[in-house]
């Protein structure tokens, strides 16, 4: 157990323990304008006992949206809003990074600005159904394909962000290039069939990202810079033709740029918006890709208690990411000490609505 309370240096910050607590989308910011409130501020603060939290994923801008009440960091009114986060998460002596987020063709045209299509590498809409600004499900439309100057007001976009999370008092941010949003679906083959600079070679593949974190580093210095990665994940009708090449490339990549850590999700949970089943028999992440990054590696995805000790001991992360256990226990860390009972979580509540499934889970008696 005392690997996982050990704290870690990451990048230019210490964190005093192991237990990071997951990137969540919750749905709860307030309308109207996507912005954090005094509700978000209690949530991160009963929160702070993780090593490290990372916020819930937030739109770097209106177009960068996918579904409804998720928080922005591109208004005045939002940079304000999370400046009550950060405030009371440091108050409470936690440590927080901004998830920066850009969802592509994960989006409805009922969220995008003046009602336009959503937009990705190419034009290809993902199968399913997405959640409109009006909370109703509604088949997804087939996006815009980015031009060279959008591509390049998107990069500006991100940098704009990656500022105003630093006025809103953050540690430091991760960028989001997982769960099949914008910057995946740049990277994995299945949903970029450009043939320009940014599509076709995975060194093509991998310029966004990449152009994406050179300016998030330009505004922060890259031991306050993160990144998150997917490889296998299906979610989000996600694909590649070979994703051990295409992750290796994209982490070496980070890796040059001596990133403040590199967090990677096991397939093995199907995660998002999905169920509670863990499918086994699935490729281990970070056992392949540890390498691929010389630096701060963590890992998320359906762990446990002794998941995660077995993990951080064979030397395959360095921390450990929970999601679903940190909502329902808020004191996930001191609770894993302890050996104490776990509160089971409500799924029913996970997205939407106020204090009920958020704010109101005990801490350990
Ligand atoms: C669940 C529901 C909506 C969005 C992700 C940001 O998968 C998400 C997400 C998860 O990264």
């Amino acid at each position: 157990m005392t690997q996982l309370f050990d704290p870690l240096k990451i990048g230019d910050i210490t964190v005093k323990n192991r237990v990071f607590m997951a990137p969540l989308t919750r749905m709860r910011s307030r309308q109207p304008g996507n912005v954090p409130y005094e509700l978000n501020a209690e949530y991160y603060a009963q929160r702070a006992s993780a090593g490290l939290i990372i916020t819930e994923a937030t739109q770097i801008s209106q177009q960068g949206q996918g579904y409804p009440a998720t928080p922005g960091i591109y208004s005045d009114e939002q940079v304000a809003g999370w400046k009550k986060v950060t405030d009371a998460v440091h108050a409470a002596g936690g440590k927080i990074f901004l998830q920066l987020w850009h969802v592509g063709r994960i989006s409805h045209s009922s969220l995008q600005p003046n009602g336009g299509l959503p937009v990705a590498p190419s034009a290809i809409a993902p199968t399913g159904e997405v959640l409109t600004a009006s909370w109703k499900m509604a088949p997804y439309e087939t996006p815009h394909a980015l031009t060279i100057p959008e591509i390049k007001a998107i990069i500006g976009d991100y940098k704009k962000a990656a500022e105003n999370a630093k006025a809103a008092g953050f540690d430091g941010v991760e960028v989001h290039s997982a769960n099949g949003y914008l910057l995946d679906q740049f990277l994995q083959d299945g949903s970029n069939k450009r043939d320009d600079e940014y599509g076709g070679s995975i060194e093509n593949r991998c310029r966004l990202l990449n152009e994406v974190v050179d300016a998030v580093v330009s505004v922060w210095g890259a031991g306050r810079v993160g990144v998150r990665f997917s490889p296998y994940g299906t979610f989000n009708d996600m694909s590649d033709s070979n994703p051990v090449e295409l992750f290796t490339y994209a982490l070496g990549q980070m890796s040059k740029r001596k990133l403040a850590y590199a967090h990677v999700i096991e397939p093995r949970s199907t995660s998002a918006g999905g169920n509670d089943k863990v499918v086994d028999g699935l490729p281990n992440t970070s056992s392949l890709f540890r390498k691929a990054f010389d630096g701060v590696f963590i890992s998320a995805g359906g762990y446990d208690a002794q998941i995660a000790m077995d993990t951080l001991a064979k030397g395959d992360a360095d921390a450990i990411v929970f999601g679903r256990l940190f909502i329902s226990n808020p004191d996930l860390p001191e609770r894993l000490k302890a050996a104490a009972p776990l509160t089971r979580y409500d799924r029913s509540t996970f997205y939407g609505g106020a204090e009920k499934g958020y704010t109101d889970y005990p801490k350990m008696a």
